[in-house]
């Protein structure tokens, strides 16, 4: 018999005959063998079943590193579709992918999955984990599995099978049930290890709205209970702080129907907090040298085809309002052609630059409505935009300003769980970012000079780019460690060529800008968003709507009260004044519940004695205080926040 020659995960090399399987080759001595679910052979995921044929290398891939719970997510996802269709015959299979920290799997039916069906299945998944079923992999040739999948009625595998350019197709079999499927998967059905059904959703059949619809089951699956149970506890705590609860409970913002989804209302409240923001940012952004200006959200739409957008954004864009003087105007997806006008309006000279265009600017963006989500993904939105005109040499000064400049904001918020990511082109796709090798390889090598010199660490991400530069996005991760792009820098030698821009160097010859994009704070809707769950709606005094809320005991108190509250608002703090007649404890339940940072009570004693009696958000009481100090600790309170103090 053949030999071939094995190098073992430790280095160790041996001669074994040739069709050995994996599972043949782990010993005792591999460390936990329950753990090991899967292997790699030359690096290529497989199962612990193969046949290894000829010499190679050989890892173990162990249940609780990120490509062993994927092949435990993916092993889940059959078992519960093989549950699904033991339960509910008829029902048919389509595609079952895991996603982060899961799977799902849609299935043709008509009616969603309840939540009692939802346990059914889990009860079901369970029973076929016990039975041991064991996981199998054959490959047959195509016609083949299109036959069967026919036989079976499972139309949607026969139109996936159809669209594989392989010849032969590889199914996975456990007990009854078979699907397609690439693999690997576990070894047996009772290697499953802890799963949840998390819920279920309508989701086009290949993504596409014209297509039926489909019932999708979502699940978590983890390599030990524990892991399962710390999973569902961040998952309940990223509930309590979704941002679309509290903004309805703190009185926020809201998305009415009669509006439209993606077109966000802010309510008082909520617009207090984005007024202070705005103010904020702009003040830093003045005396960082950034001008600002207004310009509106409709332009031409020639301006668009002009600047590349038309060809490269329309997707994004609504369509084309057209007047019957042929007028066609559009909703601005992005500001830049408006900064980029105002840029071209005068002469500059290489004295003037950078120039630094500032604007809140308003867009409209049309996001697919499957994206949307509070105010975090919208069509209308406010970006904190700036576009920075400058030479060449001036490229690298810019951007490293930009980048301190979103570290020390990030600062002021209290950031601290995000990270840098170098936002590059699909070098194949011409479509969403044009065409110059030369230009790319250019701005990329500017931008990692920059993230260089501030010497941080960052994510290559292709295909992440703008189609008219790459960028380095900074990437915010919420409780369950989603990322979504706070702040921004771009850069971008493709505009400037669009529109010729210029300005006058040195040698009076006239040069080419370039143009940095960036956002700090994002849209105002985004980072409220963002503010929102990272404060769990606890917003620092600086930002809260309200900060102080004066509580009276009984009607007898409400003259003394009123005057505290009109000197503290007179002063520019943001009161309010809570002189009904109910019960102390639930109006403290209240203003807990609204939750202001500071609740100040009013009874006998403190009108006696001209005091005020605080109390903080959280509980803790302060001892009875003049107003004059107690309005001291506010001010050294917001002083330490700003990082002033
Ligand atoms: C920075 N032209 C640049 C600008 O000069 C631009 O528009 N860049 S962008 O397309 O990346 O958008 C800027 C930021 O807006 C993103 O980084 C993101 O934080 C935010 N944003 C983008 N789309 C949405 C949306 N649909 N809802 C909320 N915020 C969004
Ligand atoms: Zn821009």
């Amino acid at each position: 018999m053949e030999n071939i020659q094995v190098t073992l995960p430790g280095g160790q090399s041996i001669q074994v005959r040739r069709g050995i399987r994996i599972d043949e080759l782990m010993s005792p001595t591999d460390g936990d063998q329950r753990d090991v679910i899967s292997a790699k052979v030359d690096g290529r995921l497989v199962d612990l079943s193969r046949a290894l044929e000829k010499d190679c290398a050989l890892e173990w891939i162990s249940v609780d590193s990120p490509e062993g719970l994927d092949v435990l997510r993916h092993s889940t996802a059959h078992l519960m579709a093989q549950a699904v269709q033991s339960l509910f015959p008829g029902t048919q299979v389509t595609i079952g992918p895991t996603i982060e920290n899961g799977f799902y799997y849609d299935f043709k039916r008509t009616d969603p999955f309840s939540q009692e069906e939802l346990e059914k299945i889990e009860k079901r998944m369970a029973e076929l984990a016990q039975a041991k079923l064991k996981i199998t992999r054959e490959e047959v040739a195509r016609g083949e599995a299109i036959e069967m999948f026919r036989k079976m009625g499972e139309d949607y595998k026969v139109e996936i099978i159809q669209g594989i350019p392989e010849e032969t197709v590889s199914l996975y079999r456990q007990g009854d049930w078979v699907d397609l499927c690439r693999g690997p998967h576990l070894p047996s059905t009772n290697a499953v290890r802890a799963f949840k059904l998390t819920g279920v959703a309508g989701a086009y059949w290949r993504g596409n709205e014209q297509n039926e619809m489909l019932q999708r089951i979502y699940g978590t699956a983890w390599h030990s209970k524990e892991a399962l149970k710390e999973h569902l506890r961040l998952l309940e705590e990223a509930k309590k702080r979704d941002h679309r609860k509290l903004g309805q409970e703190l009185g926020l913002f809201m998305i009415s129907d009669a509006i439209g989804p993606g077109l966000p209302l802010w309510l008082p409240k909520g617009a207090m907090v984005r007024s202070i923001l705005e103010r904020y940012i702009v003040d830093i952004e003045r005396s960082m040298g950034y001008q600002h200006v207004n310009t509106p959200q409709l332009a031409r739409v020639d301006l668009y085809k002009r600047s590349g957008h038309w060809d490269h954004f329309k997707a994004n864009m609504y369509p084309i309002m057209e007047f019957e003087n042929k007028e066609e105007l559009v909703l601005r997806p992005m500001n830049c052609p408006h900064h980029i006008t105002i840029y071209k309006h005068g002469l500059h000279s290489y004295r003037d630059l950078p120039i630094r265009l500032a604007e809140l600017g308003t867009m409209y963006r049309y996001e697919r409505s499957g994206t949307l989500s509070g105010l975090s993904r919208v069509r209308a939105m406010t970006l904190n935009d700036a576009h920075i005109f400058c030479t060449p040499e001036q490229i690298q000064a810019e951007a490293v300003g930009v980048l301190r400049l979103i570290e020390r904001v990030y600062k002021n918020f209290g950031f601290k769980d995000y990270w840098y990511r170098l936002s590059l082109r699909n070098p194949t796709d011409q479509v969403n970012f044009v065409a110059n090798d030369a230009m790319w390889d250019t701005a990329e090598a500017h931008l990692r000079r920059a993230l260089g010199e501030v010497g941080v660490a960052y994510k290559e991400a292709p295909g992440e780019a703008a189609y008219y530069g790459p960028k380095i996005d900074v990437q915010l991760n919420d409780v369950l460690g989603h990322s979504e792009t706070l702040s921004t820098v771009q850069l971008d030698f493709y505009l400037p060529e669009r529109f010729e821009l210029e300005y006058v160097d040195k040698d009076g010859q006239y040069k080419r800008p370039v143009m940095i994009h960036r956002g700090v704070i994002s849209t105002m809707e985004r980072m409220m968003a963002f503010l929102i769950e990272h404060y769990a709606g606890n917003f620092p005094l600086w930002l809260a709507p309200v900060q102080v809320r004066i509580l009276t005991v009984t009607d007898g108190h409400k003259e003394y009260a009123k005057k505290i509250f009109e000197q503290l608002r007179d002063q520019g703090w943001r009161v309010e004044l809570d002189g009904r007649n109910e019960k102390l404890g639930y109006k403290i339940r209240e203003a807990q519940i609204a939750k202001i940072p500071y609740a100040v009570v009013i009874g006998d004693k403190e009108v006696a004695a001209e005091t005020l009696a605080p109390r903080r958000r959280g509980g803790e009481n302060l001892p009875p205080a003049p107003l004059v100090d107690f309005i001291r600790r506010l001010e050294s309170e917001v002083a330490q926040e700003m990082g002033a103090a």
